[in-house]
């Protein structure tokens, strides 16, 4: 009888009455309590009739209780699918469809949509709101809080995440069961994570970096959190005193050094700060060390392959790079057009390959076959340079995307739109430099000849259909896009021109 995920995250940590998450309230979660409800979410999910291998699609508020849904999961044998809180019904309709989830557990808000869009498909769908109350609580409560753990294989699924694609339609990238568990315990090896560690969580956990990265490494160290719904500034001061990791996007650094009460005296006690999810600048990286005394640790990481490469814990931490690949990770750099392997110094495109590297996407063979080679190695669509020491530095993106936030955009989802709009004789989008998310959405709008369209309208079609993470904070009207001898646009002539848009 096995589950390694299960059993090497959670199951390792049965009976234990220590702390696991410290909640903004005070309350505390013991590992015990949590197991417990976990095992209370497998029989419901059981009782519902879910089979090992059916999806479950989950966009809940961030709570215990969303997260024991993903302890559930690894114990059912189930396939965790967790959704952006941000996402509109219209985008969840199009995951939810496309995984073919057998359960939908929603907020309260929304289950009238998901509700029919369940009927539609011959799924379930259940509530959990932020409180933890709702339908699927209400089920789970009366049933046994031990739960005969589901045996899986390393190379089982264990979680579906979408990651968007150039031509606007997501891709669910199917990580096992390994996948997750390989990188967690590679990470507690790396960042020397102990069960003492008490890590400052207010990332989301629908996300490989809030879930998978911080989550998964607390577990597989026995360690606890401060688990804050989100990133509050009030909040993190006052409980970074007694924690001592912390995981973030850019922007969480950002934020901290733009505000006075950060200290160093408040940070003195820190073990460890750790940044991914996008570029942290150098300039960033100094101000905090001259501040704190701390050198941010990055690392860099992808939905289809969990953590690729990390700054050094115990040597230098270098501003502007991403490190050395992990342990058990073989990374190249390649040329675009041959895949050949370029020499030390040379800027070419990212490969990885690994225990790390999933599976493929669901139902796409054809894109899984453009971007994991046959011989194990995934195409990250990053561009990079390994240099003479080692370290591994990303100088910019092969693959047309914005990162907000540490939200990844695919700008073609939003020209998608904007095309569709009367007087919009077509659209470019751009991401262009901003002092608080590193980088923000610019829609660039041509018109019909002898039309003006209404921003405001557009910017409605755009509010209804996608999350509030993608729309444009800007939409410029111009008369032609800017392209080459092929026709193609250059989307690099627009990003220059649009460039000191939102300089501070
Ligand atoms: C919120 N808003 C955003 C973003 N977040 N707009 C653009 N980009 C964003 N990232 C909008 C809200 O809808 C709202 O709109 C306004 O901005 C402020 O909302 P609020 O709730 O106050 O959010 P916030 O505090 O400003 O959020 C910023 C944030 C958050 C804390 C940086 O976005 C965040 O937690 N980001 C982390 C994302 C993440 O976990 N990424 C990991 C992906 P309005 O102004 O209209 O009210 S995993 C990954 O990338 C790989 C694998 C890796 O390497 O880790
Ligand atoms: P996601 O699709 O959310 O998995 O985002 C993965 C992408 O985020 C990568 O392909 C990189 O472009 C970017 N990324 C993650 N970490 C870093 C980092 N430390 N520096 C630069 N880019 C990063």
């Amino acid at each position: 009888m096995a589950n390694p995920l299960y059993d090497g995250l959670f199951g390792a940590h049965a009976g234990k009455t220590l702390p696991f998450l410290h909640l903004q309230d005070g309350q505390v979660i013991t590992y015990h309590e949590f197991l417990t409800m976990a095992a209370r979410f497998a029989n419901a999910m059981a009782r519902l009739g879910l089979q090992p291998g059916d999806r479950v699609a989950v966009q809940v508020e961030k709570s215990p209780e969303a997260l024991a849904i993903y302890a559930a999961c690894a114990q059912a044998g189930l396939v965790f699918l967790p959704l952006n809180t941000a996402y509109t019904v219209d985008e969840l309709s199009y995951f939810i469809e496309d995984s073919g989830a057998s359960l939908i557990v929603c907020d309260g808000g929304n289950a009238v949509p998901l509700g029919d869009l369940a009927t539609k498909l011959g799924a379930k769908c259940e509530t959990l709101n932020a409180d933890g109350s709702g339908t699927l609580k209400d089920l789970a409560r009366d049933l046994p809080d031990v739960f005969a753990t589901v045996d899986r294989g390393g190379d089982d699924l264990a979680a579906f995440l979408y990651t968007s694609g150039t031509t606007g339609r997501s891709k669910g990238a199917m990580l096992t069961q390994n996948n997750l568990l390989s990188n967690a315990r590679t990470l507690v090896g790396e960042w020397q994570f102990t069960a003492d560690d008490v890590l400052l969580h207010a990332l989301p956990i629908f996300h490989t970096h809030g879930l998978f990265v911080a989550t998964n490494v607390t577990l597989a160290a026995g360690g606890s959190m401060f688990f804050l719904p989100k990133f509050d500034l009030d909040q993190i001061i006052e409980r970074l005193p007694d924690a001592t990791t912390m995981m973030g996007v850019p922007t969480f650094y950002t934020r901290l050094l733009g505000d006075d009460r950060f200290t160093r005296e408040l940070a003195a006690h820190m073990r460890l700060f750790v940044s991914g999810s996008a570029p942290l600048l150098a300039e960033t990286h100094i101000q905090f060390e001259k501040l704190t005394g701390h050198r941010i640790l990055e690392r860099y990481g992808m939905t289809e392959t969990n953590m690729n490469t990390s700054n050094p814990y115990d040597g230098e931490r270098r501003a502007g790079t991403v490190g050395f690949p992990l342990p058990g990770v073989e990374l190249k750099i390649t040329d675009p057009e041959s895949g050949d392997s370029l020499p030390t110094g040379e800027v070419g495109q990212i490969e990885v390959r690994g225990p790390n590297v999933f599976k493929g996407y669901w139902q796409m063979p054809d894109k899984t076959a453009a971007e994991l080679r046959q011989n194990g190695f995934f195409i990250t669509g990053d561009l990079g340079r390994i240099d003479t020491e080692g370290y591994v530095h990303i100088v910019g993106r092969n693959k047309d995307l914005i990162i907000s936030g540490g939200y990844n955009i695919y700008p073609k989802e939003i020209e998608l739109v904007l095309d569709d709009q009367p007087g919009v004789l077509e659209s470019a989008v751009i991401g262009v430099p901003h002092p608080d998310f590193g980088e923000t959405v610019v829609g660039v709008v041509v018109p019909e000849p002898g039309t003006t369209p209404d921003t405001e309208a557009l910017m409605d079609v755009v509010r209804h259909s996608l999350a509030r993470f993608k729309h444009p904070r800007k939409i410029v009207i111009l008369d032609e896009l800017p392209r080459n001898t092929m026709g193609k646009v250059q989307k690099n002539a627009l990003r220059e021109k649009y460039d000191g848009l939102f300089a501070p």
